[in-house]
């Protein structure tokens, strides 16, 4: 699909806060989807009318109310699972966001199944949250936590990968699907098949593949992927997390509480039915109809077109970028990786590069981007971070780009 088919215009007017100035006369060119992206209309109006028409709480109630906003929790759900490929919506467990259904899966499947001396298998490109909690665990249980080293283009070195599978066999592989800094789009279905061939369990980290390209949990036969519904166009405050079935009904409960139980006495309890075992207490009822909502217009434009735009972009955004004097831009070729762009000047501050980009109306992020263990990969302690999305356009990238010489004007 070429870019005229898709129309970047049409999708730009569902989303409000595209509209408005991010200082007076200075319209806002957003360029910070990694962190958090913005929500249509669509999804905020899931969310008003919930509050407005059938607000009650779920599972619970037998009034009208408490059956319809039931019935909106449930139908959300099939459509997260739907999305993703699952084929059993109970399949999909609602978590706050992907650090807690990473965490989730380190509480009950790694406290039942892994001893002193097993080995989890990392990469050196995640994501905090898919490294601390194994960290923990790996103190508490005394485990080996080992990593696929990253080459310098930003890319796994995928030939050490397989080899430090056959070698260490890990118990459980957990690896990011892409990377929030380098944007690198990992071999997701090749890991996961040489991790099962020695017995291993997977975990994808989806956090930044899921809103951003068709991912499909059977193609890819992961027993776990972890997701958040505010990186995909979704509120805060929700997110999920996929797990095969037999797997998750093996798996002690994680949190205790009201709805994860079918029967309690003073002394002991039953736990309920998956996913509900590991929904324990009142759940963001309202952000998951919110997270359902964007989930149906992601799919009314398509992933493959979404992934596509977002390919053209980090294409001529790399390209232009490759312009810049003394801009030293990290992670692989355009064709590796999704729309994320992170770079540094040699002598200029990441933060002092964002407040001035910032000054002119566009919002990128500066920092470590919860992945020190990378930026040390690439000795250096931040980089400033522009990441596109589905309403992003090229003139927003030539923004950029201008952006980036007016630094450069400032700090020489
Ligand atoms: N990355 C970023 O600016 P939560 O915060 O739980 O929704 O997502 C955590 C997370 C896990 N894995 C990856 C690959 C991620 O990118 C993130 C979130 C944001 O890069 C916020 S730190």
């Amino acid at each position: 699909m070429s870019i005229q088919l898709f129309d970047v215009a049409r999708i730009r007017a569902d989303f409000p806060i595209l509209q408005r100035e991010a200082h007076p006369g200075v319209l806002l060119v957003y360029l910070d989807s990694t962190a958090t992206a913005q929500k249509p209309q669509q999804v905020i109006d899931a969310m008003d009318e919930f509050y407005r028409r059938t607000n009650a709480n779920i599972h619970r109630g037998i009034h009208v109310l408490a059956e319809e906003a039931t019935a909106a929790y449930e139908e959300a759900r099939a459509k997260i699972a739907r999305f993703i490929g699952a084929t059993d919506a109970n399949e999909v467990v609602y978590t706050r966001n992907t650090t807690e259904s990473i965490n989730l899966v380190a509480h009950t499947w790694g406290r039942r199944n892994l001893q002193a001396g097993d080995v989890i298998l990392l990469t050196e490109m995640e994501h905090h949250s898919n490294l601390v909690p194994w960290q923990i665990l790996a103190a508490e249980k005394n485990l080996r936590l080992e990593f696929i080293p990253v080459t310098e283009d930003g890319l796994l070195d995928l030939k050490a990968a397989f080899r430090l599978i056959d070698e260490l066999r890990p118990k459980l592989v957990a690896f990011t699907h892409m990377s929030n800094v380098l944007g690198t789009i990992n071999p997701a279905a090749k890991i996961i098949a040489a991790a099962h061939a020695i017995g291993a369990v997977t975990l994808l980290d989806g956090a930044q593949s899921v809103p951003h390209l068709p991912v499909n949990v059977q193609t890819l036969d992961v027993d776990f992927l972890a997701f958040s519904a505010h990186k995909m166009c979704g509120p805060t405050g929700v997110g999920a997390l996929y797990g095969k079935m037999a797997l998750l009904e093996a798996m002690p409960p994680f949190l205790g509480g009201g709805d994860m139980i079918k029967k309690v006495e003073l002394r002991s309890f039953r736990v309920n039915d998956v996913p509900h075992k590991f929904e324990a207490g009142t759940p963001a009822i309202a952000e998951a109809i919110g997270f359902g909502a964007a989930v149906d217009y992601l799919q009314s434009i398509g992933m493959t077109a979404i992934e596509q735009h977002e390919q053209q972009l980090i294409a001529y955004a790399l390209e232009r970028l490759a312009e810049v004097p003394g801009l030293r831009v990290f992670g692989p070729q355009a064709q590796h990786k999704g729309g994320v762009a992170s770079f540094a000047f040699q002598g200029i501050h990441p933060h002092d590069i964002a407040q001035v980009l910032d000054a002119e109306g566009i919002a990128v992020r500066a920092g470590h981007h919860c992945a020190m263990p990378l930026h040390n990969k690439f000795n250096i302690l931040a980089t400033t971070r522009a990441s596109f999305y589905l309403y992003n356009t090229h003139d927003e990238v030539d923004r950029l780009i201008a952006g980036l010489y007016k630094v450069k004007e400032i700090f020489g």
